[in-house]
């Protein structure tokens, strides 16, 4: 297989493209596609400041190397959950993110949970009914939490995830099987601030496949977390995933048309009605201020509230 751009070796073959690259050629075709997803989706500019979702993984930690390379302004945002897993998992994506950081000397935020909120991720998953023990949706609703409110404090004018498209044909696949209006019609690959203070998130590389950001980090010489979350093990999302990897293998290109006729369904207005219902719901918490879907405190408020009030049971009878 040979480059087609320049007849040297291939170092990628993307059959669903069609298109086989060399190691510099594919290195300059992933920030050239990203930037043509930027624009294309008006998801920000070279003037505005960008805070960068970084777990330590090889898709955030590529988005914000490809940003830097293309001399965008953004800082990273790492969100230490406390998961050890047997792994050290937490630790060991901070060093990672804290790394990358310093070598090529960005600014990287930290915000550690178990300090600011009072425990770590899995010991206020066991304090919680939710998901019995499994941290997941406490998880998901504590990272956005403090991924809105980091961004509005620092004044950052859009939050950018490293979403690839693996990711982004699994959600859709799950809230299809559900026919959730709601979350389908919040699904885009940017989502504007609402005056209520939801900042507006970018998704740069929701078409491009994670294989496709996974030879890139290797490429690059990107030191990532290989392990996914001890947490992640049988979730839906991983099955999903499996699945549309099967179809994909039988017929390339599959999860990106999937994708991309969902985009154009909702530019004809399809979801319209959800997304408007979506709002109308919409209060403000009274505590953290943050726009939420549910009367009185916000699901982040609430449920550390009992977490710490829980926590300060079990110290009380300890
Ligand atoms: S980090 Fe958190 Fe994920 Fe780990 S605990 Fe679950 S939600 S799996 S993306
Ligand atoms: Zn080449
Ligand atoms: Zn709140």
């Amino acid at each position: 297989m040979r480059c087609r751009k320049c007849g040297e070796k291939a170092a990628i073959n993307m059959r669903q493209h069609k298109l086989a690259l060399c190691a510099p050629h594919f290195l300059e075709w992933i920030p050239e596609q990203t930037e043509r997803f930027i624009e294309k989706y008006h998801m920000f500019t070279s003037k505005e400041k960008i805070l960068v979702a970084v777990s330590g993984g090889k898709n955030s930690l590529s988005l914000w190397d490809v940003l830097n390379r293309l001399g965008y302004n953004a800082d990273g945002l790492y969100i230490g959950l406390g998961i050890d897993g047997g792994i050290a998992y937490s630790a060991k994506s901070q060093h990672l993110a804290e790394s990358f950081a310093e070598a090529h000397g960005l600014h990287l935020l930290v915000h550690d949970v178990t300090q600011h909120e009072g425990a770590s991720m899995p010991a206020a998953a066991r304090l919680t009914q939710r998901g019995r023990g499994k941290p997941c949706s406490l998880c998901g609703v504590t990272k956005r939490h403090i991924m809105n409110s980091t961004a509005l404090e620092g004044k950052y004018d859009v939050l950018a995830t490293g979403h690839n498209l693996d990711d982004e044909a699994a959600i859709l696949f799950g809230n299809t099987l559900n026919w959730s209006v709601g979350y389908l019609a919040r699904q885009a690959p940017v989502l504007p601030a609402s005056e209520d203070g939801l900042v507006r998130k970018a998704k740069p590389f929701c078409r491009l496949y994670e294989r496709e950001t996974a030879a890139y980090a290797l490429l690059r010489g990107i030191e990532y977390i290989y392990e996914e979350c001890p947490h992640a093990e049988g979730s839906t999302s991983i099955y999903h995933k499996e699945l549309l990897n099967r179809m994909e293998a039988d017929r390339p290109g599959v999860k990106l048309s999937f994708y991309l006729a969902f985009l154009r369904a909702k530019e004809m207005g399809t979801f319209a009605e959800g997304a408007r219902s979506e709002l109308n719901a919409l209060r403000t918490c009274p505590r953290c201020g943050q726009p939420t879907t549910v009367p009185g405190l916000c699901t982040f408020c609430r449920t550390w509230e009992s977490i710490r009030e829980r926590q300060a049971g079990h110290d009380r009878n300890d």
